[in-house]
């Protein structure tokens, strides 16, 4: 240890291993680090840790994968998981999940090494402005000198932990990303040395939100033609809610709260249809709706009297600046609508209009009473197992094979919208990252939900991934496990339509010229996934038809890329 004590101790290691006790004493759990010179004393402490069974360590070569594992072990730990980078670009490479986390109000703590204040500003190599590099998209950052050999004062250190813990999960104000930004000087490490006994959650704050002010708490009653509306993460409470109101629930796929006798799944086409969404004059909104026009445009119609539920977001939805009423929390009280007849129409009408849509191919049961399988049966089944899967019956087949202990993660585009069109109730588990809607970080969200959700070894559920082949293609260094990490169950499911599709239903499909819209929109490749998986070490399967890609999900060990074939 060049300039270090002679005991081989160094202040960065000390003041490293001082931090990360303090945070497992929040409840931290989980730390995903990429690897760095400046960064080894917080690295090699958290290695350390992990030997300890203190917890959990992840590590990524690339700071945009591993910041999004990070995001995903928060989405599903509701705690927040320590980044640790060194510095530079490293840092910079934070910012999409930085601003997702921001967006939909996820913690995260960045642990982000530097320079110390004398090697800043003169050229030094890797250095640049860390502090307020995230700008607004950051609850709470402080630049923190380098530990010097005199020792570092514990109640300092552990107060500072304690200040970007309180930030991230939201104590004071909306959940979210927070950065220290961490000087290391020589010697940048020396010998670990762990704290007897060693840190739990003892003392763990609630990881509960705080309670909402009863300042902005609302009593709902029933009224005539209310509408509920759950966006992305509404949570369970939009369903109740829609239940005790006796009104219609609108619940997109990524709600949380896609169940029960009041769902409409049809909502776009109802709510353009004068007699169901012309009829609407109150709308109670849960979470951050993304996948429609119709929910905006309904709110901004005048004459309708919205209220949003505040959730987890960092800004109140107000599409038009229409909303009347913004609510911490609601309470319904009284009896819902004694009118049985509005929500009974919206939900039957959904029915209808998703049955009139339906595409899979019939193979009716043979007639039961004497269980003889007619050849006329086998051969629907056989047609039914041959056809080619379309966006629908892909959407439709991936969330039959989901259960509540599976984990089910979007990507952003035409996939996430075909399920949210057409998928029945159902209580599972799904997440989507619509803070920002970015076709970026879909894969390492999907690895960090899926290492939280299988971190108990009993659990039997596998981490469906369904995403376009461009959001595979952008995120296709998560597919990459370093030695010795952990391997969750996972699908990767692709609907690969050599592009990006999404762009062929806007308006400017048809405006501007063919060639150019495809170089410039489209963006056509004919990358090899099945080459891709073998390089990271996946298994792959090309499922062409319906059968192949039932069988593919259900059988759920290891990690495997699925490619579905779609047209364009
Ligand atoms: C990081 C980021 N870059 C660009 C976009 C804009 N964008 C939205 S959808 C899309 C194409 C997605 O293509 P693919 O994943 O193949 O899905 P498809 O539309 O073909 O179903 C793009 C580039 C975005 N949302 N996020
Ligand atoms: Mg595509």
């Amino acid at each position: 240890m060049p300039g270090g004590p002679a005991d081989g101790s160094s202040a960065a290691s000390d003041f490293s291993v001082s931090l990360l006790a303090e945070f497992l004493r929040l409840g931290v759990r989980d730390v995903v680090l990429s690897p760095g010179s400046r960064s080894q004393a917080l690295a090699l402490a958290a290695a350390e840790f992990e030997k300890a069974g203190a917890l959990r360590l992840h590590v990524r070569i690339d700071e945009r994968v591993a910041a999004f594992v990070a995001l995903g072990l928060a989405v599903e730990s509701g705690l927040p998981a320590l980044m640790i980078t060194t510095s530079g670009t490293a840092v910079a490479n934070l910012h999409p999940a930085v601003l997702e986390a921001h967006h939909s109000g996820v913690p995260l703590i960045l642990l982000t090494a530097d320079r110390p204040p004398e090697l800043r500003g003169i050229g030094s190599n890797q250095t640049t402005d860390q502090h307020g590099l995230f700008g607004t998209g950051i609850r709470f950052v402080r630049d923190i000198d380098a530990p010097s050999h005199g020792g570092h004062d514990h109640a300092v250190v552990a107060e500072l932990a304690r200040e970007a813990f309180a930030a991230a999960m939201g104590h004071s104000d909306a959940a979210g990303p927070v950065q220290l930004n961490l000087a290391f000087r020589e010697p940048l490490s020396g010998v670990v040395r762990l704290p007897h006994p060693l840190p739990s959650a003892t003392s763990l704050p609630s990881t509960t939100p705080l309670p909402s002010t009863s300042s902005g708490s609302v009593r709902l009653t029933a009224a005539p033609h209310t509408v509920v509306v759950a966006g992305h993460a509404a949570g369970e409470q939009a369903e109740s809610v829609a239940r005790a109101l006796g009104a219609p629930l609108l619940a997109e796929i990524s709600s949380g709260a896609r169940f029960g006798p009041n769902l409409v799944v049809a909502y776009r086409e109802l709510l353009n249809d004068p007699s169901f969404g012309g009829r609407v004059e109150r709308v109670i909104v849960f979470g951050h709706p993304t996948l429609s026009r119709e929910v905006p445009a309904l709110i901004s119609r005048p004459g309708v009297d919205t209220i949003v539920v505040r959730g987890a977001e960092s800004e109140d939805y107000n599409p038009a600046h229409a909303v009347g009423t913004f609510a911490d929390s609601v309470e319904v009280v009284g009896q819902p609508d004694p009118d049985r007849s509005w929500v009974g129409r919206w939900v039957q009408a959904s029915r209808a209009l998703v049955e009139a849509g339906d595409d899979l191919p019939r193979a009716d049961a043979p007639d039961a009473i004497d269980g003889s399988v007619t050849s006329e049966f086998q051969r629907q089944t056989l047609a039914a197992l041959r056809a080619p899967v379309t966006r629908r019956s892909l959407a439709m087949s991936v969330w039959k094979a989901s259960w509540p202990h599976d984990r089910l993660v979007l990507g952003a585009s035409r996939l996430i919208r075909e399920a949210d069109k057409v998928v029945p109730g159902k209580k599972i588990t799904v997440h989507s990252n619509r803070g920002l809607a970015g076709i970026d970080g879909t894969i390492g969200t999907a690895i960090g939900v899926a290492l939280h959700s299988q971190a108990d070894e009993q659990s039997p559920g596998v981490t469906r991934v369904l995403l376009g082949d461009l959001a595979l293609l952008h995120d296709v260094g998560a597919l990459h496990f370093g030695a010795g990490e952990p391997r969750p169950r996972m699908q990767v499911i692709v609907g690969n339509d050599g592009g990006g599709t999404i762009f062929d239903g806007l308006e400017v499909a048809a405006s501007a010229p063919a060639d150019s819209f495809d170089r410039v929109l489209y963006t056509q490749h004919t990358a090899d996934l099945s080459a891709i998986a073998a390089a990271y070490g996946w298994r792959y399967v090309l499922a062409s038809n319906r059968g192949d890609l039932d069988q593919a999900l259900t059988a759920s060990a290891g990690q495997v890329l699925i490619e579905v074939p779609l047209p364009r």
